[in-house]
């Protein structure tokens, strides 16, 4: 037993926890904890606003597959967090939060700076809790990072009181901790299994659909061995890509609302889809009771509610993704007789070599992004806004491992890119780390230049510069008569903004001067913001419009 201060034993236990980094930012409730800090070994993060915070600590959790954590004062500190804990929600990813609160007796009673942030969060984190005796601080801590990071991840939010945090006592660390009703996800079910080897075994067209879960159990390369036994194609939801390299044969890329024109058309002609590690978003099944009607479903989840959520299944399996594709290769090599054919790989790598072709139209965002993908190193990190920005770069920018395509899939967060680049960056600072940004999206955060100017955080940002929000644009083109209704933002000149804070500010108006810039943005130690004017009527294309199904793909 130690006698610690409340936020003393905070630090202890998250260095226990393995903790090296936190993004946050101070205010009166949470400073006890930040003075504890200055005697620790673990770096803090200076953020600019508690939203980049939050996305600061997503994308670290995401690029390295450990938790990230991420504090704030309480308020508007606690609530300025908010959209970044629904973003790690709806992506199921693992970050830890912690907000100062007013001290135990002012609670409930207005006082100043006072929110109830347990009841805002509560729909939107795994768990939450509000600590009201300092002696709860280790078990609480390990508790927090055992739920945020196991089975199905997700956001934990720790609300500690200013008095708790000062308060003394005698603190026990525990080593393990049990959480009621809370327990490892169990093994798939091995008959389960072997149903699903013999429709698999069966199939005349079978498809893998691999989702975000397929990256957070890293089952990637049981994901190949089995597509590879199997001979069947592979696309991904958005949260997926870069679970197959997008250069492998059997990839067809994203499928969905702007899915790649190959993956959409496959899937749908699918008799057997096998989906790992997906919720069956909208955007990814369009009309969700027209998707792959025809076809037999096996659904492997980590998560019971998502089984039969969405999608009606015929096999539903729960367990973790990893365990249960390989055991499924076991069991379907047992069943397979005979080569597979391998017809698909010509067919795909006809269609896809006319895809990587760049052509010859200016500044076009795709054309900038097949030149982007040429120019950075198969592990370079890519993050994404939202908005047209994003799509372009799902169709067009291939990712070539799980971990290396960033972007915000459930909320859809603009704003969300450039601090979860950051994050991203101080969890794999040896490799280049690229924001694929739009020029509304890159506003609402922008502020975080200056955070990765002061803490040496180098990033990229690449502005597909359309002065529109143009995926509003493009649906009032397409869906409003072309009425634009408060689209046009007239943005700054975002070179200059870059060279204000100290960073690094490109403006390039041909392609080699892209090439150019993206160079000496890789060569730099210092954040580059490139900014790129592209046509501001330019559509993302295909589509499939909202309320059809994958079928009724437009722009084909
Ligand atoms: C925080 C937030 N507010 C509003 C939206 C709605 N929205 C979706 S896309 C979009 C336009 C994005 O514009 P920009 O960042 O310039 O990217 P572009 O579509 O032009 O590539 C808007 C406003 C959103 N996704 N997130």
């Amino acid at each position: 037993m130690l006698e610690l201060s409340g936020s003393r034993a905070l630090v202890e236990a998250l260095e226990r926890e393995g903790v090296s980094v936190i993004f946050g930012l101070p205010g009166g409730a949470i400073m006890p904890v930040y003075d504890a800090l200055l005697d620790s070994g673990i770096r803090h993060i200076l953020a600019r606003h508690e939203q980049s915070a939050a996305h600061m600590a997503d994308g670290y959790a995401r690029a390295s597959g450990r938790a990230g954590v991420c504090m704030a004062t309480s308020g508007p500190g606690s609530t300025n967090l908010v959209t970044g804990i629904a973003n790690a929600y709806m992506d199921s990813s693992p970050v830890v939060a912690f907000t100062g609160q007013v001290p135990r007796a002012m609670i409930g009673r207005d006082a100043f700076q006072e929110a109830d942030i347990i009841g805002i969060t509560a729909p939107i984190t795994k768990y939450n809790y509000q600590v009201r005796s300092a002696s709860e601080i280790p078990s609480i801590v390990k508790k927090a990072f055992l739920i945020a990071t196991s089975g199905r991840p997700g956001p934990v939010l720790v609300d500690l009181p200013k008095d708790v945090q000062t308060e003394v006592a005698q603190m026990e660390f525990p080593d393990t901790v049990e959480v009621r009703g809370f327990s490892p996800p169990s093994d798939p079910d091995p008959e389960l299994l072997k149903r699903a080897a013999e429709l698999l075994a069966g199939a005349d067209a079978p498809f893998i659909l691999a989702g975000g879960g397929v990256r957070i159990s890293n089952a990637h390369l049981e994901l190949l061995r089995l597509a590879e036994l199997l001979m069947a194609p592979v696309g991904t939801t958005l949260m997926g890509k870069g679970c197959i390299r997008e250069d492998h044969p059997l990839s067809v890329g994203v499928i969905g609302m702007h899915g790649s024109p190959l993956a959409n058309t496959l899937i749908v002609k699918a008799d057997v889809l096998l989906a790992v590690g997906t919720r069956f978003a909208d955007r990814t099944t369009c009309d969700v009771k027209e998707f792959c009607k025809e076809a037999e479903i096996i659904h492997i989840d980590i998560d019971p509610a998502e089984i039969g959520k969405n999608k009606r299944v015929r096999l539903g399996i729960v367990g973790d993704a990893r365990k249960a594709l390989a055991r499924l290769t076991e069991e379907l090599a047992k069943r397979l007789k005979g080569e597979r054919p391998a017809h698909w790989y010509e067919r795909i790598k006809q269609v896809k070599a006319k895809l990587q072709n760049e052509g010859n139209d200016g500044l076009s965002a795709p054309r900038l992004l097949k030149r982007l993908r040429k120019l950075l190193p198969d592990d370079a990190i890519v993050t994404t806004e939202v908005g047209q920005n994003q799509m372009w770069a799902s169709l067009h920018f291939k990712a070539y491992g799980p971990r290396n395509f960033i972007t915000s899939g459930g909320l859809g967060t603009m704003g969300f890119g450039f601090p979860a680049a950051i994050g991203a960056k101080v969890a794999r600072p040896e490799v280049p780390v690229v924001d694929i940004a739009g020029d509304g999206s890159f506003q609402m955060t922008m502020n975080s230049l200056a955070t990765s100017v002061s803490e040496r955080i180098p990033v990229v940002v690449v502005i597909l510069n359309n002065r529109m929000l143009g995926m509003v644009a493009q649906w009032q083109r397409l869906f409003f008569r072309g009425r634009y209704s408060a689209v046009e933002i007239n943005p700054p000149d975002f070179a200059k903004i870059a060279e204000a804070y100290g960073a690094q500010g490109i403006r390039a108006e041909s392609m080699e001067e892209f090439e150019r810039a993206v160079k000496a943005a890789l060569a730099s130690d210092v954040t580059t913001v490139i900014d790129v004017p592209i046509n501001p009527e330019e559509d993302v294309f295909p589509m499939v419009p909202p309320g059809c199904k994958l079928e009724d793909m437009i722009g084909v």
